[in-house]
């Protein structure tokens, strides 16, 4: 780019320079297109420089005694055998038999997917995760699991972090060879927020198990197994681990919750097993399953389904730990817990926590509570420079049994208030979000139908309806799409099917239907797609990874692929540089590929001038460059 604008410069083409041309003439470092990685990396830290990361602009800074976050020593030299030599050697009904003569509670750690997302809006980055990834791999091997992949993190890790999420999971994959790598999967919305054509569904999941994952958690957010069918079709022809899961909402104690009794649960637990099933999950996203209520659904699912069963659920009620041992007690086969410092509230319970408690009883899990402790404080450290993520939220509470949200949507939905001015009246939100709920028929509330509810109660409170106003023909109310997109359809069918007076206020003249949506989704011409979306790019190869992330996500991965021409593989960039740039004097090393290393410092950042450009002065192996940054601020 350099020599293409010496080349084309007026005075050079006059031959009217001197030998101060180059020195003087800043245009010439006006590179819209920085050729090699290295440009472009200092392209993107002088950029946030200039003008800081558009997603921590206004929001609490990390301390400036922030820590560099400390990676475990190994144990062994080279990992032990794990659960995913399990499947491997003998496929997934051999993991099942195996899972079944275990005696103790298996642990799966939910720290690089749902702990974050549920505590930090999705932000951890890929290099957090995978600089701890060999700790796990050496000194926790009897994990059952790591829940790493899928849900809201697959769209953030694009839109966001400005990162693949592909190559997230190859490399935690490379550094965890031993324990099974887990994933959560929304059923025929794929790890988007609407139906996609069977046909895109089964090429996601093949890819996904090409790359790493081993076991896939599959759901269906109005629990309509109808609709799951694909998905765990496709990940049993993969040859994986098909969790097939029942989302848990309401009370089976509570009598007025009767549409979501025991026997609905028994109901779907046993139509998962008929669709092939090998480990029913029993998914409690809101974190709703109190102690008492855990012994008869647990008791139940276990003599009436007869497949393994796997629990998650959420701390937002600070009372979680309680229903776990409950599920110890009766015999659940795996828990999912978060680190502990990435555990709580939103997130999951507290893994070494759990670990604890179990320890001298005939469920003790195995895990050695010291080498939990040190992934944890790594995790602690990490945690200590995404503080621009931090909810706020300062302790559980029982208000969740009010509202239900999920515990991955809570801080989401937080800040999506907050954007529109009403995060001081939070509480209100949660009442909408409750009333909404009820307006509906009382639904399933999970990714995508909890983030109708979240946009229908947002819209609610911003322009001040209440309940009876949405339910009221006399009142004028201009739904959300996503509402009428799920009256329609869109979404399949809550059980019972959806209130018809509320169907036909939102829909209006337009007539619902009742059939799954991707019976009526045509399928998708994948080479085509390949071919155009190839030409859109400038005739670049598209692999298979990279179709699928275009199918999930057409916009968010153009714009993706866009910034990374520009900017270059900012995965590589340390998270305080990635968020903050860098200071006057301050260095670091990167390693950008296996064997080659960056050596990035940064001298000082101009003035700007008269035409408000910035001048950021580096040195790269020791080459002096400066970048040119427009000053937007
Ligand atoms: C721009 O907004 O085009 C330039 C600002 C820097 C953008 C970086 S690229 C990675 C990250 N993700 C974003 O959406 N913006 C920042
Ligand atoms: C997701 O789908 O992202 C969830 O975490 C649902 O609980
Ligand atoms: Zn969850």
């Amino acid at each position: 780019a350099f020599v293409q604008n010496l080349l084309k410069h007026p005075v050079f083409l006059e031959k009217k320079y001197t030998t101060q041309f180059i020195d003087t003439t800043d245009e010439l470092f006006d590179f819209r297109m920085p050729a090699d990685r290295g440009s472009k990396l200092l392209n993107y830290i002088g950029e946030i420089i200039v003008n800081g990361h558009p997603e921590t602009e206004g929001r609490p800074k990390p301390s400036a005694k922030a820590r560099t976050p400390r990676r475990p020593a190994l144990t062994v030299k080279s990992p032990p055998n794990g659960s995913k030599q399990i499947l491997e050697e003998r496929g997934a009904p051999g993991l099942v038999e195996w899972l079944c003569d275990q005696k103790q509670v298996l642990m799966t750690d939910t720290s690089m997917r749902d702990a974050h997302q549920s505590l930090l809006a999705t932000r951890m980055r890929s290099i957090d995760m995978v600089r701890v990834a060999p700790a796990y791999a050496a000194n926790l091997p009897q994990l059952f699991s790591l829940e790493c992949w899928g849900g809201a993190t697959f769209d953030v890790a694009y839109r966001f972090l400005q990162e693949c999420p592909w190559q997230r999971l190859r490399d935690i994959r490379a550094a965890v060879p031993n324990i099974m790598l887990q994933m959560l999967l929304r059923g025929a919305n794929g790890v988007g927020y609407t139906n996609y054509p069977d046909n895109v569904v089964r090429h996601f999941v093949a890819q996904a198990a090409e790359t790493g994952v081993d076991v896939f958690r599959v759901f269906d957010s109005l629990n309509w197994v109808e609709n799951m069918r694909v998905a765990m079709d496709a990940v049993i022809d993969a040859g994986k681990v098909c969790e097939g899961t029942i989302c848990y909402t309401g009370d089976i104690l509570d009598p007025d919750r009767a549409k979501y009794s025991l026997n609905y649960y028994v109901e779907m637990g046993k139509a998962l097993r008929d669709g092939g099933a090998h480990i029913l999950g029993v998914k409690d996203m809101a974190g709703l399953l109190k102690a008492s209520a855990a012994r008869p659904l647990f008791t139940a699912l276990r003599d009436e389904v007869g497949l393994p069963i796997h629990f998650h659920t959420h701390d937002t009620s600070g009372a979680s730990v309680a229903t776990c041992l409950v599920a110890a007690e009766v015999g659940v086969d795996i828990i999912d817990g978060a680190m502990d410092a990435l555990s709580g509230n939103t997130s999951q319970p507290t893994l070494g926590s759990i670990v604890a408690a179990l320890e001298g009883t005939d469920r003790a899990t195995g895990l050695d509570p010291a080498k939990i402790r040190e992934i944890s404080n790594y995790w602690e450290a990490a945690r200590e420079h995404y503080a621009a993520f931090e909810s706020g939220l300062q302790a559980p509470s029982s208000e969740v049994y009010l509202h239900e949200m999920p515990g991955g949507q809570f801080t989401n939905l937080k800040s999506q208030a907050r954007s529109l001015g009403l995060e001081d009246r939070w509480h209100e939100v949660a009442q909408a979000y409750a009333d909404v709920n009820q307006l509906f028929g009382d639904i399933v509330k999970v990714t995508p139908s909890s983030k109708v509810v979240g946009d229908t109660a947002l819209m609610m409170i911003s322009q001040g309806l209440s309940a009876n106003d949405l339910a009221n023909p006399e009142v004028d109310v201009s739904f959300p799409d996503s509402a009428v997109d799920m009256m329609r359809g869109d979404l399949g069918q809550p059980p019972g099917g959806w209130p018809e007076a509320i169907q036909q206020r939102i829909l209006g003249d337009e007539s619902p239907y009742t059939e799954r949506p991707g019976s009526r989704l045509e399928a998708i011409d994948l080479e085509a797609t390949r071919k155009e979306l190839s030409e859109q790019l400038g005739g670049i190869d598209i692999d298979d990874e990279d179709l699928n992330g275009y199918l999930m996500y057409p916009k968010v991965f153009t714009d993706y692929m866009q910034r990374h021409a520009i900017y270059g593989p900012v995965r590589v960039l340390p998270t305080n540089v990635y968020f903050y740039g860098m200071n006057d004097g301050e260095e670091i090393s990167l390693d950008i590929e296996p064997g080659k290393t960056l050596e990035i410092r940064c001298l000082t950042t101009s003035e700007p001038n008269e035409e408000g450009v910035v001048k950021v002065f580096f040195e790269i192996n020791g080459q002096p460059r400066v970048v040119r940054i427009e000053d937007r601020r």
